[in-house]
């Protein structure tokens, strides 16, 4: 059976088409609470230790949240408003939007790669292309009739804190603060509202299961009330509580890349809630489509430091990410050098 959107529409049980193996399922008792995970304050007067601390939590984690970011608290509370207006909307009309082929540009849909995966995940998603504005906000949504308006100001946000984080991050492996950007050239932003319906078996399946992220930096907006998002650390996973006004800024498979494995593109997964939804709004700053992408040669610094990866275009890459499975091995795993 082709799996269509699942929100809004009653479910009394898990349907087995979205139920993992024993062996694959989220094992919530062994989660621990990630009460200790970097949270950073990016209005901190003290610049050299914001990049060290930005530094220490991608080498360590591959994930930090920041606070004091400069995103508007209006621009937040609107499209979380907006989204969930967005998702309320009767199955019928979300239906006009749905498809399940990535390559489209605005598309709601379901689970991740309904035409790749064995089990469905229990999550509805609109994806949008968001950059340039005036190329892809035209074919978004027309209702809710203030989402295109609310979207693309907080689009226009996110990326400026982006850009900042990527000169931060550049500047923490001891490059000049714009030579990522310089790699990453005119970059792609592209944004993933995710929406997980309140699930009759949470324990039994996942919102999105273990990956990492394709692009270069997600910044992830999560919804206040209720929590789902995971990252593994250490061979753990830790449960990431929404912090109030905070953004969670996962480090993407180029900059893994790009670092020559230095930083690292963090794990992490969605687990569902039975009496809740819950909402998230991931926005993803991609490489344009020829960057080369290939590690600075002052990262590779000592005779007996080498490349780790081949070079590659993110065209390249992102092709071969969404031929596969989600929760497969690393994408990156198939650009390494063997020797
Ligand atoms: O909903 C979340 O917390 C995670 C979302 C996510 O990982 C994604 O959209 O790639």
């Amino acid at each position: 059976m082709e799996a269509k959107v699942i929100s809004g529409v009653h479910f009394p049980s898990l349907p087995s088409s979205y139920i993992r193996p024993q062996s694959e399922r989220p094992n919530l008792s062994q989660v621990s609470e990630g009460d200790n995970v970097p949270v950073i304050d990016l209005g901190c007067e003290d610049r050299s230790l914001i990049i060290k601390q930005i530094g220490d939590a991608c080498r360590d984690y591959g994930f930090f949240q920041v606070i004091n970011h400069g995103v508007s608290k209006e621009a937040v509370d609107k499209i979380l408003k907006v989204a969930h207006e967005f998702f309320s909307l009767p199955v019928e009309e979300k239906m006009k939007l749905y498809s399940d082929d990535p390559s489209k540009t605005m598309r709601l849909s379901t689970s991740f790669n309904v035409k790749k995966e064995t089990v469905h995940n229990w999550r509805d998603y609109l994806r949008l292309h968001c950059y340039p504005l005036d190329k892809y906000a035209p074919e978004w949504p027309s209702i809710p009739s203030s989402f295109r308006d609310i979207v693309s100001n907080y689009c226009m946000e996110v990326r400026q804190l982006g850009f900042r984080l990527e000169e931060a991050i550049s500047e923490s492996l001891n490059l000049d603060k714009d030579s990522l950007k310089d790699v990453l050239g005119e970059q792609g932003q592209h944004m993933a509202i995710n929406y997980y319906p309140a699930c009759p078996e949470p324990e039994l399946t996942y919102g999105l299961p273990a990956h990492t992220d394709p692009n270069a930096l997600t910044i992830l907006l999560q919804d206040l009330q209720v929590s789902g998002l995971q990252v593994l650390k250490d061979g753990k996973w830790l449960a990431i509580k929404p912090h109030p006004d905070a953004f969670v800024i996962n480090l993407g498979d180029q900059l893994q890349a790009l670092s020559n494995g230095k930083y690292k593109s963090v794990w992490h997964r969605a687990v569902v809630n039975a009496n809740k939804a819950r909402l998230s709004v991931a926005s993803f700053l991609c490489p344009c489509d020829s960057a080369n992408i290939s590690a600075p040669k002052e990262l590779i610094t000592t005779s007996c430091e080498s490349a780790i990866y081949k070079d590659f275009t993110y065209a390249e890459y992102y092709k071969k990410f969404w031929s596969r499975n989600l929760d497969q091995d690393h994408c990156l795993e198939h650009f390494k050098i063997t020797t």
